[in-house]
Order: structure tokens, then sequence, then C-alpha cells
């Protein structure tokens, strides 16, 4: 008789999936994964903490703005803390690009060959209503010698030269989703362990889709290239889902298909959403998946960075959604310099 049934096998653990994978990686020297386990435990943390803060007095907001000159929550402020301590802990990285703070981050560690740009809890303003949130994290290799302190050319770095990208998302489940390059793959927090477990190896994003996130509350602001895709999507009853948490819809848009537009407004002519630490990981991880990440005009990872903090607009998903919408703002752009020639 066939006792194993009764020992289901518990699945892999992502740090034993992050050992394995160590020898995909050109510097396999185990700092790298040091760093990814690093985040996770940080994650593990904060995890624990949105579970809880309905009931301790960490929910609301915080009383401050961040340099986005958004209010903060009591949560971002505790989410920062966690995730900074364990990066500074761990050795590996120097310098930290992070949403809530002005500056960069120096952690002492001079001889860390690692900076990280990240948002260490996207989407806060959802947490009083229980809606998902998330972390969004992006790994780049100092390009400066070590002994010193990360500079700022080693953290303005196009997103073409991150190492390794990911998010976790603190939904119905807790979810750990990461590239090193080499794929994407998903892993789901088993509580009653405190383990994360490899739960969607391989993730691809479907080629096409019938979801398209984007508020619409702007869409007065729409430039007409982005009003006619919207058009479409609707002529062609595609279903509108925007969550208001950038991890929340980019997940389920990875998973289903779709595409997630953040495009210019009035509010915003730059758009809202950060290029390092929002636009970036999330871009590395599509493009590994077979999607696409743009601004409108090109890859979202070839964007040149001028500051920490700048924000990008950003159309992001299925391949085919992304090229869509880009053949409308072409088009868009031909129309205005044909204008442009008729008034000369
Ligand atoms: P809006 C949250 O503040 C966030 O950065 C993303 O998580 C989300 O998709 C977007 O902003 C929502 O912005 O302007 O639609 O409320």
């Amino acid at each position: 008789m066939d006792s194993s049934k009764y020992a289901l096998p518990v699945g892999t653990t992502l740090d034993r999936f992050i050992m394995r994978k160590q020898e995909d990686f050109p510097y396999a020297t185990g700092e790298l994964s040091q760093l990814l386990r690093d985040i996770a435990l940080a994650a593990k943390i904060v995890n624990r903490e949105i579970n809880r803060s309905g009931l301790i007095d960490i929910a609301g907001a915080y009383g401050d703005q961040n340099v986005q000159g958004e209010d903060q929550q009591k949560l971002d402020v505790i989410a920062n803390i966690r995730f900074i301590r364990a990066l500074r802990n761990g050795d590996e990285v120097c310098t930290i690009i992070s949403e809530e703070d002005d500056e960069l981050i120096q952690t002492g560690n001079v001889q860390g060959k690692y900076v990280v740009a990240i948002d260490p809890l996207d989407g806060s303003s959802n947490i009083d209503v229980n809606v998902s949130i998330g972390t969004i994290f992006s790994i780049y290799r100092r390009v400066s010698p070590t002994g010193r302190a990360g500079t700022v050319a080693d953290c303005l770095q196009r997103g073409t030269h991150q190492v390794a990208a990911g998010y976790v998302i603190y939904g119905s489940s807790t979810m750990l989703v990461y590239t090193t390059g080499n794929g994407v793959n998903g892993f789901t927090y088993e509580n009653s362990l405190g383990e994360f477990f490899l739960s969607h190896p391989a993730i691809q994003i479907p080629q096409s889709g019938n979801i398209y996130s984007v508020n619409e509350g702007s869409s007065d602001s729409f430039s007409p290239g982005v009003a006619a895709f919207v058009k479409q999507c609707k002529g062609q009853q595609f279903s509108a889902r925007y969550i208001g948490s950038l991890v929340a819809d980019f997940h389920r848009n990875l998973l289903k298909g779709g595409i997630y537009l953040y495009p210019a407004t009035a509010k915003g002519p730059q758009g809202k959403l950060r290029l390092m630490y929002e636009c970036n990981p999330l871009a590395f991880i599509v493009e590994q998946a077979g999607g696409r990440s743009s601004n409108g005009a090109s890859r979202t990872m070839e964007i040149e960075p001028q500051a920490p903090h700048e924000r990008c607009p950003i159309f992001i998903g299925s391949r085919e959604l992304v090229e869509r919408v880009e053949a409308f703002l072409a088009k868009e752009k031909a129309a205005e310099a044909t204008e442009l020639v008729a008034r000369a």
C-alpha cells in the first residue's frame, strides 16, 4: 500500500529554490541568494503586522508625508523600517532607494555589492479597507568600487541592468514573485510553517487578454491615443478591473492576461508611478514572463533614470495589448506632427 499519501510532500521552499537556482546566476557567490532571503524574511514580518493591523494601533495615517507628498500610513513607515533593517543587517547591500525616504539610504555596508530600490508598501491607503497591498523591489549590482558608500550612479541604473526584481502581494494569500533573469516564479506563504513554498513555477503571461486596468476617473485628461485604446477595449467587451493597488492589479493581469495603464494625466504629466521601484521591477518580471512594459513609446527598462523618485507613464501586461496601445500613441504622434506641418 502506498503510505506516502499519508505524508504528502510539502513542496519546494523558497530557500531551497534559491540555492538550487544559484548556479544559474553569473555571480554565484551566494550573496544574491542571501539578499533574496533577507527580503523574504522582512516580507514575513510585514505580513504578520499587516494581518494584525486591525487589532493593534498600527492602522491608519502616520501623520506625515513622504517625498511624493503622499500621506504616509503607519504601516508604510513600519514596512520601511523592517525592509531597511533586514537589508542593513544582511551585509549585501550598500545603498537603498526607498519610496519612503527623500535621500539615498547608506547602510554602512561599504563592502556590499548590491543596491536595492524598494516600495516597501504600495497601495497602503487600501490597508484600512482590507484590499490587497504589496511590496515591490529591484536589485542592481553597484558600479562603483566597494570599500565606500554607494553612489548616485550605483542607484540610477537603467532597468536593463537589474539582476533581480520581485514583489510581495499581501492578499487572500501572501505571495512572493521574483525573477533573476531566468524566468518568473511565485511562492505562496504557509503561515503555520513560516515558509514560502513554490506554488507558481515558470509563470508566463498570456500573450493577450480582455482585462484593462486604468483609473477612468482621469479619462478627461487621457491623450487621444490612450482614449482610443480604452474605447476599443470597451467596444470589444473587455472587463475593467482596477483595484487601486498596483501589485494586485499587476498580479491578476500576469496570471490571467490583461494590461495596466497609468498614463500621463492633467494631475500627473509624467504619470504617477515611480520608475526605479515600481515600473522597472514589474517591467523586468513581465518581460521575463513574455509580456511587455512601455512608457508608450519605448521599453520601460531602457529609460535612462535622472532622479531616484522620478515618475514615468506605464503600459504593462500582455504583449499584444501593450503593442496595441503603443500603436494608438504612435498614430497620435504622427497626427500631431502632420498638424504642426499643416500649421507651419
Ligand atoms: P490612483 C497606490 O498609491 C498606487 O501607487 C498604485 O498602487 C495604484 O495602482 C495607483 O497608485 C492608484 O492611483 O491615482 O488611480 O488612485
